[in-house]
């Protein structure tokens, strides 16, 4: 935990679940795995050092990528009420990356005057900080308490209720919940719900299925920020593992899978060649045309969110579309 000194109080700034050395240890572990699996694959939380977050940014920005702004259409529209109906006292956002739409949240919530804590959560250490800076600016009086770690594996060590109580509302926005298979969706919501108490919400942003033309065009965008996006995983591993990929020599490659309702998204190796990555003592052999997945997007329907939802034990409260019915955002009580 750090401390800083504020006027003269010592005020809890920042929990580091994640520590460098912890960060770095996850990403040998998991490299390691991905890199020796069959077939290989890399889990998509390694896109986000500085370079990959500003990359995601941009993304949000692109005419095909419609997630960000249908999200915020629906937030604009909607956060009066989710403010009036949870009355939290306490915003929790998972992956709040420049919590950009958490700003509509936490607005709306400081006009109803219930809000006195925000919680930004996220993997990377100069998100949370500079997240939890901006809106202790913006927001005097604000308790801001930021907390890095990983959402699969830290959702246990999210703030409890306090003792002054009030509701807890957990954000999870942006679909990030698509990066999960269906296995870990389901042990996630699980554990969220474990930490909830009656009268707490979990608010959830999720694409939704639709047309193969329009996911296709928005994993593939015509600039090419996602190929630089897909790709910096491989920087990543350069940098924190020492390895030596040559970006040239991979393709980025997505595209939506009806059957699976999901957009798989890979590197694909333009000729057979071998990766030195000294961090973990590999030779890491790719044979030409070889994929390796970096990341799935799954789209989802509206029944198969209440699905898993409820099966997590989550009573459905509300569930809000855009107007051309593109992304949801729902919310659900413990
Ligand atoms: C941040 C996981 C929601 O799946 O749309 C964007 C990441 N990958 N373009 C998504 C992403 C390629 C994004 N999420």
């Amino acid at each position: 935990m750090v401390r800083r000194s504020v006027g003269n109080v010592l005020v809890p700034k920042l929990d580091v679940l994640l520590e460098e050395n912890e960060r770095v240890a996850l990403l040998r572990s998991e490299a390691r795995r991905g890199l020796l699996s069959r077939p290989k694959a890399l889990p998509p939380k390694w896109f986000y050092d500085a370079r990959g977050s500003t990359l995601f940014e941009a993304i949000t920005r692109l005419p095909e990528y419609y997630l960000t702004r249908r999200e915020r259409e629906i937030l604009d529209a909607r956060a009066g009420e989710i403010a009036r109906r949870t009355r939290a006292a306490t915003l929790i956002e998972l992956g709040a990356g420049s919590a950009e739409k958490t700003r509509v949240l936490l607005n709306a919530l400081a006009e109803a005057r219930t809000l006195n804590r925000f919680v930004p959560f996220d993997v990377c250490v100069p998100a949370v900080h500079d997240t939890a800076a901006a809106i202790r600016g913006e927001y005097p009086g604000l308790d801001v308490h930021g907390v890095v770690g990983d959402f699969q594996r830290h959702v246990e060590v999210l703030p409890r209720p306090a003792l002054a109580g009030g509701p807890r509302l957990i954000a999870f926005l942006g679909s990030t919940i698509g990066n999960l298979d269906a296995a870990e969706r389901a042990h996630f919501f699980t554990a969220l719900r474990r930490i909830l108490a009656p009268g707490d919400f979990f608010l959830l942003g999720a694409d939704l299925v639709k047309d193969k033309a329009r996911l296709d065009a928005a994993y593939n965008d015509a600039a090419g920020v996602t190929v630089q996006f897909n790709k910096n995983v491989l920087r990543v591993l350069n940098r924190d593992l020492d390895a030596a990929f040559d970006e040239s020599r991979f393709d980025h490659v997505a595209g939506y899978d009806p059957a699976r309702q999901l957009v798989d998204i890979r590197l694909r190796a333009r000729v057979s060649h071998v990766v030195p990555v000294r961090g973990l003592d590999l030779m890491v052999a790719f044979s030409a045309g070889e994929e390796m997945r970096t990341e799935i997007s799954t789209k989802f329907t509206r029944a198969g969110l209440e699905r898993a939802l409820v099966a997590a034990s989550f009573q459905p409260a509300e569930f809000w579309t855009d107007g051309a019915g593109d992304f949801s955002l729902s919310l659900w009580s413990a």
